[in-house]
């Protein structure tokens, strides 16, 4: 009756690493059969997984538990280079600037002396000497640390499809799931698309901005808000702008945005974008044009810290963030049923961790836990907005 064991549903960054992951992992001497089904086509731009580059960093300003599971991420990410043949990975360093006592800064250095780090602590005249482009204010400081950098995000999520297809899964794009069911007595799962039933022994439910539909029973009171990504050609050319390290800025208002210098997976432009805009909408219901006043709020900002760089207006892309009220994740066996895994509310943050949660739903599915630490993660858990 059970075609498969596992179901998949939604192919984006963290789908298509559990499907691989999952196809890859032998229970009880055999593969596991696993089927995959995304609405759209293969490593797509409707979600939370495109836009040339994501940011990968260690030293965690959100909160120190993230810390060894980025580093896992990171010893995955350099995994799935060799096992797929591309280069997913650029590591430029990275730099946090604010106010020392900011929670840019202050919780980057609370981690990295947490965790032992390596990581510089930089004054406004250390980072203007070391990256002329960068015009900090005299209370600002940054914490740089080498190993951060750049993922590059549709061809992670292509190489995990080509992963997951040699090893078996069997993945079914423009396949758009309407909804699913728990069956009764170790029935495993239905899941209703729109272009039939299947069912699986299992479903790990991967939903990204749809969570509001498809993770309704969960409880968790997610919100989707439109982002945007700007990419700009600097006054003067890129060139000094290609040996940038990826950064975050935090203004004294606590606004932040963020840059990602050009690199070989992304070569046109400086991207740049603010961390994070409320800008709620529905995945279905989200404009996707770009208006001329978000294109100059982000060059007043982004000229008031690094002047040249909003030179000629290159383009912009919008996507979308599926927030949780504490912005942190939500990945657990669901607590109403065993035979259904979720992974959803990244909150905008969450593309680096990938393949560790691929790691984590694959361990969920195939023995009920983990080893790495997820407690943070709980669905149930009492939610309070960050502060
Ligand atoms: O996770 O570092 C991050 C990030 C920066 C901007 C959006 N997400």
């Amino acid at each position: 009756r059970t075609a498969h064991d596992v179901v998949v549903i939604g192919l984006g960054g963290m789908g298509s690493a559990a499907a691989w992951s999952l196809a890859a992992r032998s229970l009880a001497g055999r593969s596991l059969r696993v089927l995959g089904l995304e609405q759209f086509g293969p490593a797509h731009d409707r979600g939370s997984s495109h836009g040339g580059s994501r940011i990968i960093r260690h030293a965690y300003f959100e909160d120190p538990a993230y810390v060894p599971l980025v580093l896992r991420a990171h010893e995955l990410w350099e995994a799935v280079e060799r096992e797929a043949g591309r280069r997913l990975l650029w590591p430029t360093g990275g730099l946090m600037v604010g106010r020392p006592d900011g929670p840019l800064v202050a919780g980057s250095r609370h981690s990295a002396r947490r965790w032992d780090l390596p990581h510089e602590i930089l004054d406004a005249r250390e980072i203007r000497a070391r990256f002329p482009v960068f015009a900090p204010r005299r209370d600002e400081v940054g914490l740089f640390e080498a190993r951060a950098g750049i993922v590059a995000p549709e061809a992670a999520v292509t190489a995990h499809l080509e992963l997951a297809a040699k090893a078996g899964a069997d993945l079914r794009f423009g396949c758009r799931v309407l909804r699913w069911e728990a069956l009764p007595g170790g029935e495993g799962v239905r899941v209703v698309t729109s272009e039939g039933d299947h069912h699986a022994g299992h479903a790990v439910i991967c939903p990204g901005a749809w969570a509001p539909d498809l993770l309704a029973n969960l409880g968790v009171p997610f919100t989707v808000e439109r982002q945007v990504q700007f990419w700009f050609s600097p006054r003067g050319g890129t060139s000094p702008y290609t040996r940038l390290p990826i950064f975050i800025w935090e203004d004294e208002s606590g606004e932040r945005f963020y840059g990602v210098p050009p690199h070989a997976g992304s070569p046109d432009g400086v991207k740049v974008a603010f961390y994070r805009r409320t800008d709620v909408c529905t995945a279905d219901a989200v404009d996707r044009v770009v208006r001329q006043d978000e294109v100059d709020a982000i060059a007043r900002h982004v000229e008031s810290r690094v002047p040249t760089l909003p030179g000629t207006f290159l383009r912009a892309t919008t996507c979308l963030y599926t927030n949780t009220p504490d912005r942190h994740f939500v990945i657990a066996t669901h607590p109403d049923h065993p035979q259904v895994t979720v992974a959803c509310g990244f909150s905008g943050h969450g593309f680096k961790f990938v393949p560790v949660v691929a790691e984590i739903l694959t361990d969920l599915v195939t023995t009920g836990r983990t080893p790495h630490p997820i407690a943070l993660f709980d669905p149930r858990r009492d939610f309070r907005p960050p502060p």
